[in-house]
């Protein structure tokens, strides 16, 4: 806990001790989601926040990344620091060149920001349309951001649940950037997979070649965890959601651990066990290497070697 920040009543903190997955991931994957938070002391949280995390920095990060067996990180501006980048930014500054990060700005955003913020790994802003985390999302300030970033060649990560695309797709289609979105655009895993819901979202990803994170099992899953009692098959209700995408869009899915697991309230995952879950939804190992290597190598660091 920061000195000056007392968590959210209830917050649940990281999995400190993470299984060493036995799945072992492709050399030079990526961690395509995942956050800073903090430290508080340091990087205060944003006083519009609609959470007060524990401290998550980036030694952490670092060292779940090396425990993990990843080679990258994708680090995702937190809603609680808002559109102050500066803890995200500092751990992307810190990894070497082995992190970029996405970013929240504002639509009064300078050209001169934003080339710092390019300069220091930044690839893209965040759309973040959940009610519980924030306040309002208007369109035509995205519009703006959207355009301002566009010359950059960045993209728009979009976080939304799957009930609200209906009224968001087309505004989506509009959006002069690529588009990425966030842990399978948060299906109703208890609907049937080949539903009109997760149609709807396969077919908006299809119509607009829109990226798709294959992440966050544990935020979507009904069943849970494996079962003390030794059930193999951890988040099997998601299961078919990730394997749908792999196997559409093989080309266009990354993954994510999306630690340190913001706002879980029922369980927190053992990290090892997000690893431990990849070869049920990503299942030969050209899917694996596309989704953990390929893909964010193509969109992160085009041009560059794993
Ligand atoms: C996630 C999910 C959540 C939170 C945030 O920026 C955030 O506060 O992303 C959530 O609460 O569902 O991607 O970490």
């Amino acid at each position: 806990m920061s000195a000056q920040f007392a968590q959210s009543p209830g917050w649940l903190d990281w999995y400190r001790n993470p299984s060493r997955p036995r799945f072992a991931l492709p050399p030079g994957t990526v961690d395509a989601h995942c956050h800073v938070f903090g430290p508080g002391g340091e990087f205060p949280f944003a006083p519009e926040r609609k959470y007060t995390p524990g401290d998550a920095g980036k030694r952490q990060l670092f060292a779940l990344r090396d425990h993990l067996g990843v080679s990258r990180n994708v680090i995702v501006q937190a809603t609680c620091h808002g559109a102050d980048n500066s803890a995200m930014v500092d751990a992307v500054q810190a990894s070497a060149g082995r992190a970029r990060g996405i970013a929240t700005v504002r639509p009064d955003v300078t050209d001169a920001e934003l080339r710092r913020l390019d300069e220091a790994g930044v690839r893209g802003v965040r759309f973040n349309f959940l009610k519980r985390l924030v306040s309002a999302a208007p369109r035509d300030e995205l519009v703006t951001i959207a355009k301002k970033i566009a010359p950059l060649g960045w993209h728009v990560v979009l976080y939304f649940e799957s009930a609200d695309l209906a009224d968001l797709a087309t505004f989506f289609g509009t959006l002069p950037t690529p588009l990425v979105v966030d842990h399978l655009g948060r299906p109703d895993v208890t609907k049937p997979v080949g539903g009109s819901e997760f149609g709807r979202f396969l077919q908006f990803v299809h119509d607009n070649d829109v990226w798709v994170k294959v992440s966050c099992p544990e935020r979507l899953s009904v069943t849970g965890p494996p079962a003390l009692d030794g059930e193999q098959h951890a988040y099997r209700d998601a299961v078919p959601f990730g394997r749908a995408v792999v196997e559409q869009f093989g080309d266009r899915v990354l993954w994510g651990t999306d630690w340190p697991h913001p706002n879980l309230t029922g369980h927190m995952p053992d990290d090892g066990l997000l690893v431990d879950y990849l070869p049920q939804v990503a299942v030969t190992p050209e899917q694996q290497h596309k989704l953990l290597v390929t893909n964010p190598m193509r969109l992160y660091w085009p041009g560059e070697d794993a």
